[in-house]
């Protein structure tokens, strides 16, 4: 009995050993903006325009004005290595008038930094284009900057109309992925751009957006956003991450201590087949 309970208390310290490994460094946010009609969702504040849970979704009214809310928890602003998802969805069309055509988008901010600093990604019929784009923005105090965009696969404008659609961006260091796809066909990738900016290396996410008034009551709704990523607090996480170079006893310094080791083992050789060279996995 003895030897099962001993057993069973290894296993348990191994276990936690290893997913405590596997937990440094990591974080992971959702919101599904359930709540009453009208409330805001926690720890989240409005950069500019407004905020509104509608039907447990978020909800962007057709009054022309630019809305940007984005969650504001501890921690986030420091999250710098990300993949992040929402859903969006709009009622208005890109084929009524050009007003609407070349204004209206609802998409996904990450790394904000503030309401003047931050990326977003958003699906926007461009004005010197004829068919819906999935665009990433950069948004500096001068204004927005368009700094890549794809073509989608599906170029009638109505298809963007009264669907859902998913958009992801993968952020890792100064690349910038951004992706779409429709509910229901989420194999299908209908259009994907990778950017290179340095300006944001980290920040939070939350929602871009503009609601044209389509005078028809139109509006634009966002939901599930899904956040999953990594930060930097401590050696460990560095080492993980980033394998300094010459760091050979992994304590986040190259120093004497890392020479040693170098000195040590100057001119070893574990070529396999080499006569001449140590065979450390035959001992
Ligand atoms: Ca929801
Ligand atoms: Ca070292």
């Amino acid at each position: 009995m003895k030897k099962v309970i001993l057993r069973f208390n290894l296993c348990m310290i191994i276990l936690m050993l290893l997913t405590g490994c596997l937990w440094a460094g990591t974080f992971s946010y959702t919101q599904d903006f359930s709540g009453s009609n009208g409330a805001q969702p926690v720890n989240w504040v409005v950069g500019y325009g407004s905020l509104s849970i509608q039907n447990n979704t978020y909800k962007a009214p057709s009054t022309d004005t630019e809305h940007l809310s984005y969650y504001n928890g501890a921690g986030s602003n420091l999250w710098s290595n990300y993949t992040a998802s929402l859903w969006v969805y709009k009622t208005t069309s890109w084929t009524t008038n050009a007003k609407i055509d070349f204004l209206d988008t609802t998409g996904i901010a990450f790394r904000v930094q503030n309401s003047n600093n931050y990326y977003f990604a958003a699906l926007r019929k461009l004005a010197h284009m004829y068919d819906g784009r999935l665009c990433i923005y950069k948004v500096t105090p001068e204004g927005s900057d368009l700094i890549g965009s794809v073509k989608s696969r599906y170029p009638l404008n109505s298809y963007y109309q009264d669907a859902w659609f998913k958009i992801t961006v993968e952020l890792n260091g100064n690349q910038i992925t951004a992706r779409f796809v429709e509910q229901g066909y989420e194999w299908d990738i209908i259009g994907e751009v990778t950017v290179t900016d340095d300006s944001y290396s980290n920040g939070t996410a939350g929602i871009y957006s503009i609601s044209v008034n389509d005078g028809a009551g139109g509006y634009h709704s966002a939901d599930d956003l899904t956040v999953n990523g990594t930060t930097i607090e401590n050696c460990d996480d560095v080492v993980a991450q980033y394998s300094p170079a010459g760091d050979f006893n992994n304590d986040c310094r190259v120093d004497f201590k890392d020479a040693a080791s170098l000195a040590n083992s100057w001119l070893n050789c574990i070529l396999p087949g080499n006569q001449e060279c140590s065979t450390p996995w035959n001992n």
